[in-house]
């Protein structure tokens, strides 16, 4: 009984830092993606191939998830955008206080798009909200046609699902068809990106939807803003 409360008031007290964070995010503009997936399904090398598409058009920050090395915010930094690496040690997803304590090494009023790269985990980081606007998974297509039915969360969680490494599929023996189909089962209105980081196919496709969804977003935004001086004007 005692670990069931334990567990509640967790997950209670993460709910109640991610709507700090959304506040946050909503106040300086700023749209945030979270990127996860299974240890090496390729979050990071999708991250390299999004930023190098991307960079003109927005000023980026990224936050970095992972039990030890400051491996993948090396990889960020070396294409100049400025990466801050979280090591959990033993924890093994992202939590909203984690992302809290992080924007502090961003200049936040400066930047326009932060991505967060959660912990190579399959189930765990679906359950832990940060706030953000966006969550995006990354499978490994490689890994088989199945992994969405007995592994639902993380495929139900996201709103867009990146079917990566489709380079690899004729040596897997994976059918993508089958795969969709799946993911769908568990996330009908899933968005499905079949991507290769190796070949660049897909890759435009994904990185166009990514910014119609941001541009959207920030509609919503200016929406909320022009209410918000509206009824300051009437106050
Ligand atoms: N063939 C092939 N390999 C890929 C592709 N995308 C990534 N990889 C390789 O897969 C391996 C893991 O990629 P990462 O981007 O490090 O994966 P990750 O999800 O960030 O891994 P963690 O952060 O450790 O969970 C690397 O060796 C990549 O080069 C792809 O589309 N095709
Ligand atoms: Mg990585
Ligand atoms: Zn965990």
């Amino acid at each position: 009984m005692h670990q069931v409360n334990l567990e509640t008031n967790i997950m209670e007290l993460n709910e109640e830092i991610a709507a700090e964070n959304k506040e946050i995010f909503l106040d300086h503009n700023l749209f945030t993606a979270n990127l996860m997936s299974a240890p090496g399904a390729g979050k990071t090398t999708v991250l390299e191939e999004t930023i190098r598409r991307i960079k003109k058009d927005y000023r980026l920050g990224v936050i970095e998830g992972d039990l030890m090395t400051t491996i993948d915010a090396d990889r960020i930094a070396a294409l100049g955008v400025p990466a801050f690496q979280i090591t959990t040690g033993t924890v093994c997803h992202l939590d909203a206080r984690m992302i809290h304590n992080a924007l502090k090494s961003f200049d936040i009023h400066n930047l326009d798009l932060l991505f967060i790269e959660n912990v190579g985990n399959l189930v765990c980081p679906a359950e832990f909200n940060l706030g953000e606007d966006l969550r995006v998974m990354v499978y490994s297509t490689v890994e088989g046609e199945e992994k969405p039915k007995k592994y639902p969360m993380m495929f139900h969680e996201a709103e867009a699902v990146i079917l990566n490494k489709i380079d690899l599929l004729p040596y897997a023996g994976v059918d993508l068809d089958q795969l969709k189909k799946n993911v769908l089962e568990v996330n009908p209105s899933a968005i499905i990106f079949p991507v290769s980081c190796r070949t660049g196919e897909g890759l435009d496709e994904w990185v166009d939807w990514l910014k119609s969804r941001i541009e959207k977003s920030r509609e919503t935004m200016s929406e909320r803003d022009r209410t918000r001086s509206h009824a300051h004007h009437h106050a």
